[in-house]
């Protein structure tokens, strides 16, 4: 290879995702609520696009596509025709694409007649091909996939892939669960070792929602992560991941950003706050702050309070929090431009306490405290809260490794304040 190329790997597009659950727009005026919803409906294929953009204005030499393009099986027509028209221009700017199709977007699905274009090639259903990617008549890349007969693929398909000895460059690309990670379906499981002893030179993964490099070289094994949030635990940005391929074939990675709405979680804590109208303040800071970090792009936000503090009691009456979002909401979305949507507001606060009262006074509590105390230090109660634990961590298996020093401190605290509000007695509690 004299001298390098480049390509981009995106993957969960989830294309037409419905957007349901959105009763609260009611709280705006229609204008505001058209603006917000017509927003939310195209975020999906705003972020296609600018996977788009970044294959022309990068100069990017192909396209891969790691499944979960559509959000459902049977994908809407609408949806189609977006993303034959994305794969249109990418086309007119000779750029080749690859798709492999997942578990939402699997082959069972109803799929409309559609003619695409030639620079696409979809992978077969349960079969592994290879392509190659050409550059002025020279191979430049061998691009290998695999696409989902059906939602669930039980086998290990990564197993299947082979590398031909004579490939310049191998980019494997595939839907699949790594690792046994629990929080996603099990589908087409493998082991980051398999991976690793494969041969190829890049692993492009769908799947997994985060952005993870499992592996940033000798192979690169990469999720992108979503390019565009749809609910509010995929916060922060969504990418897609731009490789550039050096003369002697040593890969580099960069993200770029691709969504249009992103989902942000902002945490306030209420230890100092005294009053309704400081806590006003106080949200207000707080989201003024963050659609100053986040200029001219929208929001949804979900709020958090925590801590202890004397609002704690106030804020479980009903009608606060809805009272809360009602007068905030109109702040910060509007009938055009970028919004600021509040998604809602938890209450995870607590009732103030006096630690100091408490140890003198109060003979049980007193103990609670002296323990939790002594067990934040090393020595034996330490150890011996240490030793209850672990069988749970062994049930649990390697998916959760023991806690280290600083998460068992967390979970001392958390345990510490849980005792303490069951033995305070809890008229408050509901
Ligand atoms: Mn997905």
């Amino acid at each position: 290879m004299e001298t390098g190329f480049s390509f981009i790997h995106a993957a969960d597009l989830h294309l037409d995702s419905p957007w349901r659950g959105f009763a609260d727009l009611e709280q705006v005026d229609g204008d505001t609520r058209e603006n917000i919803l017509r927003q939310l409906r195209e975020c999906t294929f705003a972020a296609l696009d600018n996977i788009v953009n970044a294959c022309v204005t990068r100069r990017a030499d192909f396209l891969v596509l790691a499944g979960d393009i559509y959000d459902l099986a049977d994908r809407g027509l609408r949806a189609q025709l977006r993303f034959q028209k994305a794969l249109e221009r990418l086309a007119e700017a000779d750029v080749p694409v690859f798709v492999a199709h997942g578990n939402h977007d699997h082959h069972g699905g109803q799929q409309a007649d559609l003619g695409w274009p030639a620079n696409t090639h979809y992978f077969a259903p349960g079969e592994v091909e290879s392509r190659p990617v050409l550059r002025r008549g020279r191979e430049i890349a061998r691009v290998y996939g695999i696409s989902y007969p059906r939602r669930e693929v039980k086998e290990n398909y990564a197993a299947r892939f082979k590398r031909e000895p004579d490939a310049p460059f191998a980019v494997a690309v595939l839907h699949c669960n790594v690792g046994g990670g629990a929080e996603h379906a099990d589908y087409a499981p493998c082991t980051l070792e398999e991976l690793i002893r494969s041969g190829f030179d890049y692993w492009a993964l769908g799947h997994v929602h985060r952005r993870v490099v499992l592996r940033e070289q000798g192979p690169c094994v990469v999720y992108p992560g979503v390019p565009q949030g749809r609910h509010p635990r995929e916060t922060g940005p969504g990418c897609c991941c731009l490789v550039r391929v050096g003369p002697g074939g040593e890969p580099g990675l960069e993200f770029l950003e691709t969504d249009a709405v992103r989902w942000e979680q902002v945490r306030v804590s209420v230890e100092d706050t005294a009053t309704e109208q400081q806590l006003l303040e106080q949200l207000r800071s707080g989201l003024d702050r963050l659609r100053r970090e986040h200029a001219g792009r929208s929001l949804m936000v979900r709020l958090e309070l925590a801590g202890r503090g004397p609002l704690h009691r106030r804020l479980r009456q009903p009608g606060i929090v809805a009272g809360l979002l009602e007068e905030l909401r109109p702040e910060y979305a509007g009938p055009a431009g970028p919004f600021l949507w509040l998604e809602s507001l938890r209450v995870a606060t607590a009732a103030p306490v006096d630690r100091a009262a408490l140890e003198r006074e109060a003979a049980l509590p007193a103990d609670l405290l002296a323990i939790a105390r002594e067990a934040r230090r090393p020595g034996v109660m330490r150890d011996r809260l240490l030793q209850y634990l672990a069988p749970l961590y062994e049930k649990a298996g390697r998916q959760l490794p023991p806690p280290g020093d600083a998460e068992f401190d967390e979970l001392l605290s958390a345990a510490e304040e849980t005792a303490l509000d069951l033995l305070l007695g809890e008229d408050e509690r509901r």
